[in-house]
């Protein structure tokens, strides 16, 4: 599964805020048990990282619809074991149920 989401980060770790807020468009690919970032599909396929990220790793990861962001519609939260969380939005209704279906089940 891989596709351009824009991507907020809202958390840090557990109870610490995220210093680098703005939305970014990130091209994101799912693995088993991980989620990597790129620039674009060909930033993907040639395995060059998004500002050199580490993919983050999905374990004790949830996900849902993000129903208490209100400022864009089809918004995501993905909440890591380490407390930290991403906002992700998708460019409509569908897109997003298949991005949470396919990062709960990764
Ligand atoms: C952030 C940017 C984000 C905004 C965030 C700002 O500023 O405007 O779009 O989130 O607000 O801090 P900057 O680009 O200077 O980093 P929203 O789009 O969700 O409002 P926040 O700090 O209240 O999350």
């Amino acid at each position: 599964h891989g596709g351009a989401l824009y991507r907020k980060q809202e958390m840090e770790s557990h109870g610490k805020k995220a210093a680098s807020r703005s939305w970014q468009n990130v091209y994101c690919v799912l693995r088993k048990g991980s989620l990597g970032f790129y620039k674009d599909s060909k930033g993907a396929s040639h395995g060059v990282p998004y500002h050199g990220e580490v993919p983050i790793s999905l374990s004790e990861a949830t996900c849902e619809v993000a129903h208490g962001y209100k400022k864009r519609k089809h918004v995501f939260k993905l909440r890591l074991g380490d407390g930290k969380e991403y906002l992700f939005q998708a460019k409509d209704e569908g897109e997003m149920s298949s991005w949470i279906r396919s990062v709960l089940s990764a």
